[in-house]
């Protein structure tokens, strides 16, 4: 197996370009695929403050390390989740990546500040964890962003990820969500830029480009994930990718170059101006927004809730993320 730049030593093979990469070209490729992802779609802008979404784990280790080595200026936000082992883990390689580097990386705890984390969310609003974990970290990001004076708020998401949700989204044909499927989100209504640099690299890519790099991450999956529909359509997009490589990458990018502008109604009327959180002081759909409805839910749990009382299960959609669950 050769480079297909320098015929040296490969080190790994990318079928979907039909490419093997020595070290020093399969790096290159890398940063040529989130320049180009960042260029496409005018995601970021030179002198931008970002802030990326560290969860400790490959991706948004390596989101960091190339956008630092792009010349941004990043921070790191880690929000503790509370999910028993694995988020201490998770945190200790967020800490030790930016600790190495010297970089600042803030964080938020839901349980030290706001009394509860992802389990017992999930439980109080009867919801799937990752739908109580989702939000929760929607928001924090957002609200960090907003304080913190940043200019865009830039996520892991890969192109497995991005493939994956399209399918889950055209499978129920959900507009909303297919109209916000799009690397790129534009500041608007108290929310910040959000963006998605590796949506030209694949998940094996971006281990990968760890591995070479040095950086150390967290891979153990997170053990609430387990029955995530998610996962069924990323495995399923795998075994079709493995049979006809680039399937991904079509199926992702035709989507946007040809079906995406068909749902920008849809999108701008979830963008229609929201309302102030009368508790946080964020946008909101109503007084308060739905994550201060889920932590005044965790206050008061369900099950300590009278008998005679109607329970709501608690709307967690403040606005369609459009991004993985996982
Ligand atoms: S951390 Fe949270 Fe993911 Fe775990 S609970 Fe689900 S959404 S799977 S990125
Ligand atoms: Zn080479
Ligand atoms: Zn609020």
């Amino acid at each position: 197996m050769k480079c297909r730049v320098c015929r040296g030593p490969a080190v790994i093979d990318v079928r979907r370009h039909n490419a093997n990469f020595c070290e020093e070209h399969f790096l290159r490729h890398c940063r040529e695929q989130v320049s180009r992802a960042v260029e496409d779609f005018a995601m970021l802008r030179p002198g931008d403050r970002i802030l990326v979404a560290v969860s400790g784990g490959k991706d948004s280790l390596a989101l960091w390390d190339l956008l630092l080595e792009a010349g941004y200026d990043v921070d790191g936000l880690y929000v503790g989740l509370g999910i028993g082992d694995y988020s201490d883990a998770s945190g200790s390689y967020a800490r030790a990546f930016a600790s190495d580097r010297d970089l600042c990386l803030r964080e938020v705890h839901l349980r030290e500040e706001y009394g509860f984390d992802v389990p017992a969310g999930a439980r109080a609003a009867r919801r799937p964890p990752c739908s109580a974990c989702g939000l929760s970290k929607r928001h924090l990001f957002d609200r960090a962003a907003r304080e913190g004076g940043y200019d865009a708020v830039a996520t892991g998401h890969n192109l497995d990820d991005e493939a994956a949700v399209l399918f889950g989204n055209v499978l129920r044909w959900e507009r909303e969500y297919l109209a916000r499927q799009v690397p790129v989100l534009p500041a608007g209504n108290g929310f910040p830029r959000k963006v998605k640099p590796l949506v030209r690299l694949a998940e094996r890519e971006t281990a990968a480009y760890c591995v070479l790099r040095g950086i150390d991450y967290q891979v153990e999956e997170c053990p609430m994930a387990e029955g995530n529909r998610h996962l069924g359509y990323k495995a399923a997009l795998a075994g079709i990718e493995a049979q006809s490589p680039g399937a991904r990458h079509s199926f992702y990018f035709g989507f946007l170059e040809r079906a995406a502008a068909l749902f920008r109604e849809d999108r701008d009327a979830v963008a229609a101006a929201p309302g102030t959180c009368a508790t946080c002081g964020g946008p909101a759909n109503g007084e308060i927004c739905a994550f201060c409805r889920l932590v005044e839910r965790t206050i008061a749990p369900p099950d300590e809730e009278p008998e005679c009382e109607a329970v709501q299960p608690v709307a967690l959609v403040e606005r369609p993320a459009g991004g993985r669950t996982g």
